[in-house]
Formats: C-alpha cells, sequence, structure tokens
C-alpha cells in the first residue's frame, strides 16, 4: 500500500515542491489547508487532481486530531508557519502561537492519535514527524560554518519560535520514543518564492525595470549574508530524513555564502542590467536585530543521507529572473498565478 504523507503549510513553497516530490515516489499526499476562502489557489492549482485536502489550523488543537485520525498518516509534514521574519516583529504573539505553538498541537495530535503516553511509547508502526527547522535559531552566529552542534541565539520573534518548535521535537522524541525529527534548513528559493522575501522581491524588481514596468528598485540592508540554495532539491532531505534508520536532526544549505549586494548584482546581471543605476538604499526596510552572516556544514546530511544541493546560486538567481520576466512579459497577475511557473 501507497504510504500516506499529511503536509501543514501545502500552500507555501516548500509545501508545493514537497508535494510534487512525494507523489512522484508513489506517496497518497493529504495537505492540511485553513480558513474559510482558503487554499490559496495560486501554488496548489495544479496539484489539487492528485492531493487531498483536509481543513485545519496550527492554532486549533482540535482539528489537528481530527485531520490526524481522518488521514491515517505513515508521515507529518510540518511546514506551515509565519514565516516572514520582520512580520515576527510586527505580530509576535501570532507568530509564538503558530510558528512555536503550532509544533506542539501538531505532536500532540500524533501523540495522542497513537496512544501514546509516558509509560507508553511509540511502538513500530509510529507516524514519522518532521518538523521545519530554520537557519535563523543561530542568529548571531558563534562560529562558521554552521552545523548540528552550532549554538542558537535568535535575533528575531520568529527565530524564537523555532527554536521552540525544535527543541520541542527533540524533547517529544527522547520523551516518547517517537520518530520526531527536525531539518535546520538554510534559505532556499524558487520562482515559487513568496514576493516579500529578498531573493523573488528582487527578481520581480529586475523584471518590471527591464519590461520599463518600475525605474527603482528599495532595499534595506545589503551587507547581510546568506546560504541560498533551490526549495526544490530542500523538500528532498525532508524525505531522506523520515527515511533514515534512525531519528535525528540535520543541517541543510550549500556550504557557501554570498551578501544581498551580491544577489542584487547577480539578478540585474542576468536581465544585462547594471544594478547600481537602480537600486536605492530604505532604512525603513532594516531590521531591528539583523542576522549578518548564515553558512551551512552539510557534511552530516551528504554522509548520512547522502543528499547534495544540485543548483548553484548563479543558476538560482538566473532561473528566476527568467521566470519572472516570462510572467511578467504574459501579464499573468502576480495575486492569482505567480507562484506557478
Ligand atoms: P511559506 O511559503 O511562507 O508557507 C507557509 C505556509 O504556512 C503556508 O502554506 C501557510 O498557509 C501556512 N500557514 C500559515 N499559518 C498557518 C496556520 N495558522 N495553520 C496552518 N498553516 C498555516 O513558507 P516556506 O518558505 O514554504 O517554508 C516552509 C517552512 O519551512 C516554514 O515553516 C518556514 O518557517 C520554514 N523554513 C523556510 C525556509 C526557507 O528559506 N524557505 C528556511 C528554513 C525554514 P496559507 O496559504 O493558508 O497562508
Ligand atoms: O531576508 C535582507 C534582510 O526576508 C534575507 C525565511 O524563509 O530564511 C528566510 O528568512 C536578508 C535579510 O529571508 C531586504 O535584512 C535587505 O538579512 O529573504 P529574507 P530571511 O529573513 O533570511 C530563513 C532561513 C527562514 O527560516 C525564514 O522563514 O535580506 N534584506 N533588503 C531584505 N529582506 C527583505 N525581505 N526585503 C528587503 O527589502
Amino acid at each position: 500500500m501507497a504510504r500516506r504523507a499529511l503536509i501543514t503549510g501545502i500552500t507555501g513553497q516548500d509545501g508545493s515542491y514537497l508535494a510534487e516530490d512525494l507523489l512522484d515516489q508513489g506517496y497518497d499526499v493529504w495537505g492540511l489547508v485553513r480558513g474559510q476562502a482558503n487554499p490559496r489557489v495560486s501554488r496548489v492549482r495544479k496539484l489539487l487532481q492528485d492531493v487531498q485536502l483536509v481543513r485545519g489550523d496550527l492554532l486549533d488543537q482540535g482539528s489537528l486530531i481530527s485531520a490526524v485520525e481522518r488521514v491515517q498518516p505513515d508521515e507529518v509534514y510540518n511546514l506551515g508557519a509565519i514565516s516572514f521574519v520582520p512580520m515576527s516583529w510586527e505580530q509576535a504573539e501570532l507568530t509564538a502561537e503558530v510558528t512555536g505553538m503550532g509544533v506542539l498541537r501538531m505532536l500532540e495530535a500524533i501523540r495522542v492519535c497513537s496512544g501514546i503516553t509516558a509509560s507508553r511509547s511509540s511502538g513500530s508502526g509510529q507516524i514519522r514527524f518532521y518538523q521545519a527547522s530554520s537557519s535563523e535559531m543561530f542568529g548571531q552566529v558563534r562560529e562558521t560554518p554552521q552545523n548540528e552542534r552550532t549554538p542558537f541565539h535568535p535575533r528575531s520573534p520568529y527565530g524564537v519560535a523555532k527554536a521552540y518548535g525544535h527543541f520541542l521535537t527533540q524533547n517529544y522524541r527522547e520523551s516518547y520514543g517517537m520518530f520526531a525529527v527536525s531539518g535546520i534548513l538554510f534559505n532556499h528559493e524558487s520562482p515559487r518564492r513568496g514576493a516579500e522575501f529578498v531573493t523573488r522581491k528582487v527578481t520581480l524588481g529586475v523584471a518590471r525595470i527591464k519590461l520599463g514596468l518600475a525605474s527603482e528598485l528599495r532595499l534595506g540592508n545589503l551587507e547581510a549574508r546568506r546560504d541560498w540554495g533551490y526549495a526544490g532539491d530542500y523538500v528532498k532531505a525532508m524525505r531522506l530524513m523520515l527515511h533514515a534508520e534512525t531519528p535525528e536532526d540535520y543541517v541543510i544549505g550549500t556550504g557557501h555564502t554570498q551578501s544581498v549586494r551580491e544577489l542584487v548584482a547577480a539578478a540585474f546581471e542576468a536581465a544585462g542590467l547594471d544594478w547600481e543605476q537602480y537600486v536605492v538604499g530604505d532604512q525603513a526596510l532594516h531590521r531591528p536585530a539583523e542576522v549578518d552572516l548564515l553558512c551551512a556544514d552539510p557534511k552530516k546530511a551528504r554522509v548520512q543521507l547522502g543528499w547534495e544541493p544540485t543548483v548553484a546560486f548563479e543558476e538560482l538567481v538566473a532561473m528566476m529572473v527568467e521566470s519572472d520576466l516570462r510572467l511578467l512579459s504574459a501579464g499573468i497577475d502576480l495575486e492569482q498565478d505567480s507562484s506557478w511557473p
């Protein structure tokens, strides 16, 4: 019988790639969707014929228990979150509830539905759980590159909420013997990336300028450095972690780091433009506390999971610029269809 996966956050960037990957692997895929007017059709439209949807919200414990009872999953991927770091200062409590407490509610739904208690730990037919942890937990980094043993020093309410979810996942593994793991994923991008994140903001900005739809691009801190990879590669690592023999946490990234300035230069160059003529610094886009430098050490994932990134930074940027030029040239309404190149 096909393995059955339940994905929270299926309408997001990673949810859409993960659903495709699991369908390719022969899985029966279910996606948790929330709200009255959801799912946001842009990213799930093409999947609707293959994926089954179940209603639920990470803010609502009962809905998660009902979803797990209905789907009877073999694997749960918890990708749902408020994931935009600046929003976590504006709505810190909501971020704690969704991104942090949401992990507790999902783990409790699995524990309750599996009949696991402190004296009756998880058995062989257990539900395997993946938590979407983040390199934002490293924050003000203590060492470079960052690996699974690097201490956390989060710099935003988002990073703090992710650290809570990370330790809780570890705690459920140790307390109840659950197969519960966290992937500490560094920034990963794609043509389906939300327009608020810097890579997509830049590639959309470049496409607008190239097509004469805009004359400038306003950005915040150009000196921050990130380890940027391709989302399609990273979702494969999630599946590999749940197929490992033992439940362990893994750092997933490329091992290379670039500045926002380098990202901007590469994106404008991909469209044959000189970025210095168009980019305007905007103090309002700087964060209350910045994460200055992230760079992964993905050795454990390479050695133990056989995972490696396949798309280099320049290739990723060019892919996103090309995709946005195609979308905007075709006059596609970004709110409707942009996320599905
Ligand atoms: P994304 O595009 O922002 O997607 C977030 C998803 O969470 C959406 O499907 C959203 O659903 C869902 N969601 C929000 N509030 C929810 C709630 N109350 N209940 C249930 N679902 C809710 O994020 P992403 O880039 O795909 O990232 C996936 C996960 O990995 C997130 O947990 C993120 O924090 C984490 N992560 C991402 C990166 C990265 O670079 N992309 C790196 C490390 C970790 P709606 O459509 O209904 O809003
Ligand atoms: O910012 C700088 C900004 O918003 C990257 C999420 O997926 O990855 C993501 O978090 C850098 C920061 O991503 C603008 O200050 C400059 O230093 O693309 P971002 P993020 O904050 O790194 C991690 C791993 C996650 O887990 C998160 O969920 O770019 N920057 N100017 C800007 N950033 C934005 N958004 N907009 C600007 O105008």
